[in-house]
């Protein structure tokens, strides 16, 4: 039925992912870690979006796909986050291209993104799709990429689908979208607040 239906719509199960993560956060008294592998499943979640963009987000979805699946990887070697981060600042590599510690740094970013994304989607402005989803990307992305990729980006936002559109792709209605999207915004920002102070705490900046 329609209740069932709605359960398993890719926005509910993303958000439902999230704050199971935040509640181990929350309840768990896992306050300054998380567990790698839950972690990187439900980053996995999140790649259904990319299927609602249209083609010219292949790219990004090869990149983020690429880096949760290293994670996911070290997540047979790692049991924790904060495990990950220790391993490469102990060997000098927390932002040497391809290291666990760099790619979950990238992996954030694109929750975040993600999150912003949301947050201006569900703004009172009604913003386009591109609109929203540019302003999040330049807030929390561009400043980290090159001028090339900022260029390919910028070129696949004109090709995004209207809200409308993406609502239907997403099977979601304006009302539904709205409690999934806050759901996720709430749970991501405790997930990322985790991320970001693994970081601070060991000294590392997050200008990278
Ligand atoms: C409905 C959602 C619309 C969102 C649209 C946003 C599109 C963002 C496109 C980002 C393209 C990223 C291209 C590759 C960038 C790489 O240079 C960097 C650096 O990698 P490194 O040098 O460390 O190996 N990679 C990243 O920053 C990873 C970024 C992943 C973020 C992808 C999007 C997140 C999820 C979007 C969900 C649909």
């Amino acid at each position: 039925d329609r209740k069932d239906s709605r359960k398993e719509s890719p926005l509910s199960a993303i958000a439902q992912a999230f704050e199971e993560i935040s509640d181990l956060i929350n309840k768990g008294g896992d306050v300054d870690d998380l567990r790698l592998k839950p972690f990187c499943e439900a980053c996995s979640k999140v790649s259904v979006l990319f299927s609602c963009l249209g083609i010219a987000f292949k790219f990004a979805e090869m990149e983020y796909t690429a880096k949760v699946g290293d994670l996911l990887e070290a997540s047979k070697k790692f049991n924790t986050l904060s495990s990950v981060v220790d391993f490469d600042l102990k060997n000098k590599t927390v932002k040497s291209q391809g290291s666990h510690t760099r790619n979950l740094r990238r992996v954030r970013q694109g929750l975040d993104l993600i999150r912003e994304l949301f947050q201006n989607f569900l703004s009172a402005e009604k913003y386009s799709l591109k609109k929203a989803a540019t302003t999040a990307y330049q807030q929390v992305c561009a400043p980290y990429h090159t001028w090339a990729v900022r260029t390919a980006v910028s070129a696949g936002m004109c090709t995004l689908p209207t809200r409308e559109q993406l609502l239907l792709n997403l099977n979601e209605t304006d009302k539904s979208a709205d409690k999934e999207m806050r759901r996720y915004i709430k749970a991501s920002s405790d997930v990322i607040k985790i991320i970001d102070n693994l970081y601070i705490s060991r000294g590392i900046t997050l200008d990278w």
